[in-house]
C-alpha cells in the first residue's frame, strides 16, 4: 500500500490533503509539532518538529514513507519578516533535515516539496504570467527561505532522491488563517452578518492583481504529482496556477454581493504589505500538459464556502 509521511498536516493546506489523500486510498501518517485533539479518523498522527534532525531520522526510519509531502513551514510573510530565524531554521534546515532523513532511511520515497510562487518575487513585474524557467528574485524572507529550500531539493535530486517541487500561487478556502487576505474579508463579513463588527470593513491594497485558487484544487495538484512516482522520466519543478489574473477589489465585491450586508470599505494603511507587487500570475502550461491538471472550481463557490466557513467560525469567536 502506499504510505504517505505529510508535514504540516494540522495547517490549512494539510486538513484538506489528508481527506484527498485517504480518498484516493493511501495510508496517511500526520506529521505535526503538537497533538491533534480531534484527528481525522483514519490518519495516523506523528509528532516532529523538523527542526531536530534526529527527530526526522528516527521518524523516516520507523514509518519508512513510499511517498512524502512536504508542507511544514513558516508561510506567513509578516511572520517571517518578525522572526527571520525561526522562518530560516524551519524552511531551509527543517527541508535539509527531512531531505538528509529521507535519504538515510527512505531513499525510495518519493517527496513533493510546497514551495511557493512569492520566489518569483521582483519577476513579477515584468506584468506577465510567469513559468518555471522565469528569474526568482524573492521580496521577503518568506520567499528567500522556500527559495533556498528549493535548492536543497535540487541539490538531493542530483544525488538520487526522487520528487517534485511545486509553487503554488495563492490558494484560499475554508480554514485560511485571517491574516491572509480573502479570509479576512470573508471574517469581516461575517462579524458584520453577526452585528458583531461595524459594517466599516478594513482593507488593504485592493488593486493587487492575483492568481487566486481553490485549496481543494491545490490539493488535487499534489496528488496529481504524487502520482509522478510512477513515470519514467517528468519534470522537477511545477507551478501550480490557474493564469487568470484577478484583482482583490473583485473578490471583495463578490463576497459583498454574496453577504447582502450594507457595508462601508475603509483603507487600513496598516494591511499595506511593504514589499507588494502589483501583479503575481503563473503560466499553467507545464502543469496542464504534463499532469493534465486544470482548476475545477469556480470562483464563486470557492468564495461562499470560505463566507460560510466565517459565519460559523465567527458564533464561537468572543
Ligand atoms: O505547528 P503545527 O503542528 O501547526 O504545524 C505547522 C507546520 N510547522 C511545523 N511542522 C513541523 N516542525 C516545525 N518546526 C514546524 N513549523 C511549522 O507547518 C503548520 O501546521 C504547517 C504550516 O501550515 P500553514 O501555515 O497553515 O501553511 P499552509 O497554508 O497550509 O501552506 C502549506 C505549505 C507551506 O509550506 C507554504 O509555504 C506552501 O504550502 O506554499
Amino acid at each position: 500500500m502506499k504510505h504517505v509521511l505529510l508535514t504540516g498536516a494540522n495547517g490549512f493546506v494539510g486538513k484538506v490533503l489528508q481527506e484527498q489523500l485517504l480518498a484516493a486510498g493511501y495510508r496517511v501518517s500526520c506529521a505535526c509539532t503538537s497533538p491533534n485533539l480531534s484527528p481525522r479518523t483514519g490518519v495516523e498522527q506523528v509528532l516532529l518538529d523538523i527542526r531536530d534532525a534526529d527527530a526526522c531520522a528516527e521518524t523516516l526510519g520507523r514509518i519508512k514513507p513510499s511517498h512524502i509531502v512536504h508542507l511544514a513551514a513558516i508561510s506567513h510573510v509578516p511572520t517571517s519578516f518578525r522572526d527571520p530565524l525561526l522562518t530560516w531554521n524551519t524552511n531551509v534546515l527543517g527541508s535539509l533535515n527531512l531531505l538528509e532523513a529521507i535519504k538515510q532511511q527512505a531513499p525510495y520515497a518519493f517527496v513533493v516539496f510546497a514551495s511557493s510562487s512569492e520566489v518569483y518575487g521582483e519577476a513579477f513585474k515584468a506584468g506577465v504570467a510567469l513559468d518555471e524557467d522565469s528569474l526568482c528574485l524573492p521580496m521577503n524572507p518568506y520567499a528567500a527561505s522556500k527559495l533556498a529550500a528549493e535548492l536543497a531539493f535540487e541539490q538531493y535530486f542530483k544525488q538520487g532522491i526522487r520528487g517534485v517541487i511545486a509553487r503554488p500561487f495563492n490558494h484560499i478556502g475554508f480554514g485560511q488563517s485571517p491574516d491572509f487576505v480573502t479570509a479576512s474579508f470573508a471574517r469581516q463579513i461575517a462579524l458584520i452578518e453577526s452585528g458583531k463588527q461595524a459594517p466599516i470593513m478594513q482593507v488593504g491594497n485592493l488593486e493587487a492583481c492575483r492568481d487566486f485558487l481553490d485549496v481543494r484544487d491545490v490539493c488535487t495538484a499534489y496528488l496529481q504529482l504524487l502520482a509522478l512516482s510512477e513515470a519514467q522520466d517528468h519534470p522537477r519543478l511545477f507551478n501550480i496556477a490557474s493564469g487568470n489574473a484577478r484583482k482583490i477589489c473583485s473578490i471583495l465585491d463578490e463576497l459583498i454581493s454574496q453577504s447582502g450586508a450594507s457595508i462601508t470599505v475603509e483603507l487600513d494603511p496598516q494591511r499595506l504589505r511593504p514589499s507588494d507587487i502589483p501583479f503575481a500570475v503563473g503560466n499553467c502550461d507545464r502543469i496542464r500538459d504534463v499532469l493534465n491538471w486544470q482548476p475545477k472550481i469556480p470562483l464563486k463557490e470557492t468564495l461562499a464556502s470560505l463566507l460560510a466557513d466565517w459565519r460559523v467560525r465567527v458564533v464561537a469567536e468572543q
